[in-house]
């Protein structure tokens, strides 16, 4: 690994950056006054601490890195953080380890004739970047570029980028993992709130009752919101609905383990029960809501027993649940991938909108639809990536947003598309269809990640030029690429991510990024100086300036932060909530209350009326259920609280590495494995009309009889999987298909 510190280069592209740009993001701590980055890093001492929000998942937690010359060599979870109170998960700890290793991309890297990738210069890379793709343009239209962003860069480093790729390159279409991850909740919201816009605040875990968890593994996926919940007073009751009995099932005090994709039926039949038992909030209903009539209709003959058979679970199991959310005085329902991953996600996140809708459980504490994120920054990519919403939560087809955000942007407004993008497997199907011929990725590894990974492959191979832009040269879809570009991670530079109840948190620059990468921040510059576009961009020379910039688009919003003052606030105040308005932001020391929730008073939600939507739909089977051939459902998911995603992170702490097995494991019930004549740990092929992989066998009853359960973190995963997205939401059922297993000797 060379790490050259940018001082000592001098090249001419160096230069330019320099002549531009003022100084790099990396110099941040070596020459801390003249990064101009405002107060925050003045702050810490070079031998002293400064705190940061994690970059792995989406509950933001605090942490304080100790700092040795102004370089972090270690760290511990902040204790005066509101969100892990002195805790931290394992990928926490580890978070600097996985940034030393040696598969880093340390330089440009660009196929030659042979095939290659092989090291150039930022010049020729930039250079390469622009004439490819731009003559592709000048071949096929300006549409027939795109980009995959992610929710895993600063939201400043996301707003940058969409707006370059959209209204600086003339690119319509531009998608993200984020599709794969919680387009279901955003449409869900949308619908029915009015806009995107999770309610909760983490203190609700532990001012609820009764909690109801819905397709959500906490103690794996959100160990320190996990932690939040065992702190609770209340002696809570918590459901778990899941077909596996996951970690947290296993806590839980009620468990439902249903038939995978049927909680619609499910949540419909609790609907009706309570509905039929009269207890359901009349006042709320009326007071704040619109079509509870049709809906109270549509869902009367989901009775208990026919709601038992179809979900495959006890009536008294189902009785019991519906007598916990009556009873319960602060009921609160939160979920995550088991309802987002389905045919019919957004249906089912509805329905559990409407149980808290009808029941009251809203706007008060320890109440609440919650959805919770995945990624640390998916809700800033929601709100900022300039995909499928205009930036800020607006709309690309409202003339009105479109000419507000020219003006702010200070662009011509003909530069802002006036139709949605394409969804991200429209994308993938252009590109199969020859309508996208140049791709743009930035982190996300979908190579690994998206559905039906031999179709994915053959349609990356496709492309007439690829670009990844990543830490890593190393992963799946890097390996493919035409241009490779050397990204800064966490902890190399610096901006803001938004958690999973809406805090927006600062992280810092805390290392120098190795060799010749760049801050994602700094990369978009260069991209824009060498496309020709730069002067569009002249007043973001920091990562704080595109802050500013974001906080005017947020104007008179839902998620309006105009009240956030700048980094320093957010820092001191460790993370602000939205929404923050000017007016709220009185005198000059302000500080907002730390637990923040929506809908704390009546008439409140974002439609016109003021009130939310009872939305539903009759349910349907998915597309692909197992049959004779292929018997055994696959479910896929988190695997241990160690591992994050594609592993390209992950894998490079060999304290992580211990917490998990390196082999791919598919968990099996002992029924099925007798049935197999299976033994533990047995070497099996796993096979679906789309793929066959190698796993060894792990026989537990956690996974029902007829269903096998495989790690996602395993890029073979993914050749098995049924590509079917929710018709609304686009999102893919990665938790469904139907496989066979073999034993291989
Ligand atoms: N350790 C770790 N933590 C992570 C991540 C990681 O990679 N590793 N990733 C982060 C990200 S981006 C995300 S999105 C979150 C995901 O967090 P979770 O959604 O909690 O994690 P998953 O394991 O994908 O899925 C949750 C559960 O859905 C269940 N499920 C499958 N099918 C159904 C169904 O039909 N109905 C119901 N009710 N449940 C079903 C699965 O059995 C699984 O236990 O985790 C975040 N946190
Ligand atoms: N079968 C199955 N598949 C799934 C899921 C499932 O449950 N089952 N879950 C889906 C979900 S919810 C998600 S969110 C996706 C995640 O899928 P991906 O987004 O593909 O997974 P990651 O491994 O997080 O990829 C992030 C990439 O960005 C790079 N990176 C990290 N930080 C930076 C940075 O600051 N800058 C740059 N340029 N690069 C960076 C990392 O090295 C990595 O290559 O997977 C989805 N796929
Ligand atoms: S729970 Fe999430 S945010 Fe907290 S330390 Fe672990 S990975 Fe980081
Ligand atoms: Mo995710």
């Amino acid at each position: 690994m060379s790490s050259t510190t940018p001082a000592k280069k001098s090249n001419a592209l160096q230069q330019l950056i320099y002549a531009k740009d003022g100084e790099l993001t990396r110099d941040l701590l070596l020459n801390p006054g003249e990064y101009g980055l405002g107060k925050v890093p003045a702050k810490a001492k070079p031998n002293g601490t400064t705190t940061s929000v994690c970059g792995f998942c989406s509950t933001g937690c605090g942490l304080e890195l100790h700092l040795q010359d102004g370089h972090a060599v270690n760290l511990t979870p902040a204790v005066d953080w509101p969100v892990n109170l002195g805790m931290a998960c394992p990928k926490g700890w580890e978070s600097l380890t996985v940034l030393k290793s040696n598969d880093r991309a340390t330089q440009p890297l660009l196929k030659g004739a042979d095939g290659k990738l092989a090291p150039v210069s930022w010049d020729t890379a930039m250079r390469a970047f622009c004439d490819r793709f731009k003559a592709i343009q000048a071949e096929h239209g300006n549409d027939s570029i795109a980009f995959l962003s992610t929710g895993q860069i600063a939201t400043e480093e996301m707003f940058f980028l969409g707006t370059l790729a959209k209204f600086g390159m003339g690119m319509l279409h531009g998608d993200g993992n984020t599709r794969q991850c919680m387009a279901t909740a955003v449409v869900a919201y949308k619908e029915a709130f009015g806009f995107d816009a999770p309610p909760f605040t983490y203190q609700d875990f532990e001012e609820s009752d009764v909690m109801v968890f819905v397709g959500s593994n906490l103690c794996i996926a959100h160990p320190i919101m996990w932690e939040r919940v065992l702190r609770n007073p209340h002696n809570p009751k918590i459901i778990v609905i899941d077909p596996r009995r996951t970690e947290t099932a296993v806590a839980a005090t009620h468990h439902l383990p249903l038939c995978p994709k049927t909680d619609l039926a499910l949540l419909y039949t609790i609907a009706n029960i309570l509905i039929q038992k009269g207890w359901i909030d009349d006042d709320y209903i009326a007071k704040n809501t619109t079509g509870f009539d049709a809906f109270k209709e549509a869902i009367a003959d989901y009775t208990l027993e026919r709601g038992a058979e179809t979900c495959q679970l006890d009536a008294e199991g189902i009785m019991a649940v519906v007598e916990a959310i009556h009873e319960g005085k602060r009921v609160s329902f939160w979920w995550t991938m088991g309802v987002n991953q389905s045919h019919q996600g957004v249906r089912t996140a509805q329905a559990i909108i409407n149980l808290a809708l009808m029941t009251g459980n809203m706007g008060r504490p320890g109440t609440g639809a919650n959805s919770i994120t995945g990624q640390c920054n998916a809700m800033g990519s929601r709100l900022y990536s300039n995909t499928t919403n205009l930036v800020g939560g607006h709309d690309f087809r409202n003339p009105e947003d479109r000419e507000k955000i020219a003006g702010i942007l200070d662009i011509p407004v003909v530069n802002i598309p006036t139709e949605n993008s394409w969804s991200y497997d429209r994308i993938m199907e252009g590109i199969r269809a020859g309508e996208i011929r140049g791709l743009w990725v930035i982190a996300t590894n979908p190579a690994h990640s998206w559905i039906h990974q031999k179709e994915a492959h053959e349609t990356f191979d496709k492309l007439d030029f690829l670009v990844v832009q990543d830490m890593y040269h190393s992963t799946e879809t890097a390996q493919r690429a035409d241009l490779v570009l050397p990204a800064a991670g966490w902890g190399e530079k610096e901006g803001t991510f938004i958690n999973s109840e809406r805090r927006i948190g600062l992280h810092k620059k805390v290392i120098p990024a190795p060799g010749e990468a760049l801050a994602d921040f700094q990369i978009f510059r260069l991209a824009a100086n060498y496309w020709g576009c730069g002067e569009m961009f002249d007043k973001w020379k920091t990562p704080e300036d595109v802050f500013q910039s974001m906080k005017k688009c947020s104007s008179d919003q839902p998620c309006d932060i105009t009240g956030i003052r700048d980094y320093r606030m957010l820092d001191d105040a460790r993370g602000i909530q939205w929404p923050v308005k000017a007016s709220e932001s009185t005198a000059d020391d302000w500080m907002p209350e730390q637990q923040r929730r929506l809908f704390e008073q009546d008439g409140q939600y974002f439609h016109a009326d003021g009130k939310a939507k009872f939305i539903f739909e009759t349910p349907r089977s998915p597309g692909e259920q197992p049959h004779d051939a292929y018997p055994l459902r696959l479910l896929t998911g988190r695997g241990t609280a160690a591992q994050w995603h594609t592993q390209t992170k992950t894998s490079k702490s060999a304290v992580l590495r211990t917490l998990y097995s390196t082999q791919l494991l598919v968990d099996m019930n002992p029924e099925d494995a007798t049935v197999l004549k299976l033994k533990p740990h047995d070497e099996v092929i796993v096979e679906s009309l789309r793929g066959s992989v190698k796993a060894r066998v792990n026989i537990v009853a956690s996974v029902q009889p007829g269903h096998v359960f495989l790690p996602m973190h395993n890029e073979l995963t993914n050749q098995l999987t049924f590509p079917e997205f929710d018709t609304y939401s686009r999102q893919p059922s990665y938790k469904n298909g139907a496989v066979r297993v073999r034993k291989l000797h």
